[in-house]
């Protein structure tokens, strides 16, 4: 690190210590910034997000919250806590904010234990239609532990049926109804959702993991001001550390909090809330505000070029940042189109679409995001280009080296990390 005084990460000695991990470190490093990164879920944090995150706040434990821990010597870690929660108030204009889930899984964990009870009712988008394993899936814990009863899109408009899931609800009574999801790629109507949840007198809980980032550059509605809780990771869009926040209502602040700690989790991860704080500052920039109007712009884009490849987009398009791609028009499975894909260097994920006649290990769709490639500045012109890279690779697999020059030749002119950081 120079003349820092700062300890921070030190590859040299990884290098020395641990080549074998340290050279996973240079080749993932590789594998990123040398192909075209189309997760929806992913993006490419910042240098000072990942400065924070490898800092000696991962050595401190912090049971509790700023002012009421069970550890000695947490004045710092209390003063980084306390300025992440205000950033995280003053983006989202939310009462109450909590930094400390390690993940999107912890969030919603924390969420049902503030407000649900073993086999009360919980209602939520199906996973098959775009939801999410933890609202619901019977392999995870919030289908083992609650009654859940789920919702889907229409088969003929492929969006959300408000008037269905009214009907539902008044049905089954849920006591928390969660909204949000993985793979739809339109905006959610939270105010129709408020109304239904009042209905009932259930507690509205929005997953905003996929887009909270929008949320925070201004690009699509907030939830904030509709829901009880909402819950998110911020290593998406919002493009900060690997993790989960909360956001919740004053009335709901000491539930919250004692549902993340100490009832889900124990020790917090210091140096991921540092992280979070850094990436909170960061999205409050105009830039970021640019950054997240030009995802959108991308995704529609992207979409409507894999249209014009003869990929239909679930729902006719998308208002977000990703786009769900019915293959079925080309005659390949979403299994087959990311497998060639990746060979041609372009990474994104097979993904079931609504009434999938595919099992989910095969899928009928891809999605595909944009947050990555706009990181790395690329705009509607590339866009096109990759629509029709996408094109090439998934329908004609001996072109996979030949589209994979042209990624390279792309990527070449937008590197990511085009810095590369101090010993790599
Ligand atoms: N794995 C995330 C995604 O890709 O959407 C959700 O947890």
């Amino acid at each position: 690190m120079g003349e820092s005084p700062f300890w921070g990460p030190d590859f040299d000695q990884l290098e020395v210590e641990d080549p074998e991990i340290a050279g996973i470190l240079l080749s993932e490093l590789d594998r990123a910034r040398g192909g075209l990164q189309l997760i929806a879920s992913e993006n490419f944090t910042s240098p000072a997000v990942l400065a924070a995150l490898g800092s000696t706040l991962s050595n401190k434990y912090a049971e509790g919250y700023p002012g009421k821990r069970y550890y000695g010597g947490c004045a710092e870690v209390d003063k980084a806590e306390i300025i992440g929660i205000e950033r995280a108030k003053q983006l989202f204009g939310a009462e109450h904010a909590n930094l400390q889930p390690h993940s999107g899984a912890s969030a919603n964990l924390a969420a049902y234990g503030a407000f649900v009870k073993p086999g009360e009712t919980v209602l939520a988008m199906s996973l098959p239609h775009g939801g999410h394993l933890t609202h619901g899936s019977k392999v995870n814990f919030s289908g083992k532990w609650f009654e859940v009863v789920s919702y889907g899109v229409r088969e003929d408009t492929e969006t959300i049926d408000y008037d269905e899931v009214r009907t539902i609800a008044l049905q089954h009574r849920p006591r928390l109804i969660i909204c949000g999801a993985t793979a739809y790629p339109r905006l959610i109507d939270f105010a129709a959702f408020r109304q239904i949840a009042d209905e009932v007198g259930a507690i509205l809980m929005v997953d905003a993991a996929h887009f909270i980032g929008l949320v925070a550059g201004k690009a699509i509605p907030s939830p904030v001001p509709y829901a009880d809780v909402v819950t998110f990771t911020t290593h998406k869009v919002l493009r900060g550390p690997r993790g989960g926040m909360v956001l919740c209502k004053a009335e709901h602040a000491a539930a919250i909090d004692k549902a993340v700690f100490p009832m889900m989790q124990g020790g917090p991860l210091m140096h991921a809330v540092a992280a979070k704080a850094v990436a909170l500052k960061e999205a409050m920039s105009p830039d970021y505000q640019a950054y997240a109007a030009q995802v959108i712009r991308n995704a529609q884009a992207l979409s409507a070029e894999l249209a014009a490849q003869g990929m239909r987009p679930v729902s006719g398009g998308t208002d977000t940042h990703l786009a769900l791609i019915d293959l079925r028009g080309v005659g390949v499975t979403g299994a087959d189109a990311e497998v060639r894909c990746d060979a041609a260097r372009i990474t994104l994920n097979k993904n079931a679409i609504p009434y999938d006649p595919q099992p989910p290990t095969v899928g009928s769709g891809i999605r595909v995001g944009t947050p990555s490639v706009t990181t790395q500045g690329m705009g509607e012109p590339e866009m096109a280009v990759i629509g029709r890279l996408i094109g090439t690779a998934v329908t004609d697999p001996a072109s996979a080296a030949a589209v994979a020059d042209e990624v390279t030749e792309l990527v070449s002119r937008f590197p990511a990390y085009a810095q590369t950081p101090v010993g790599v």
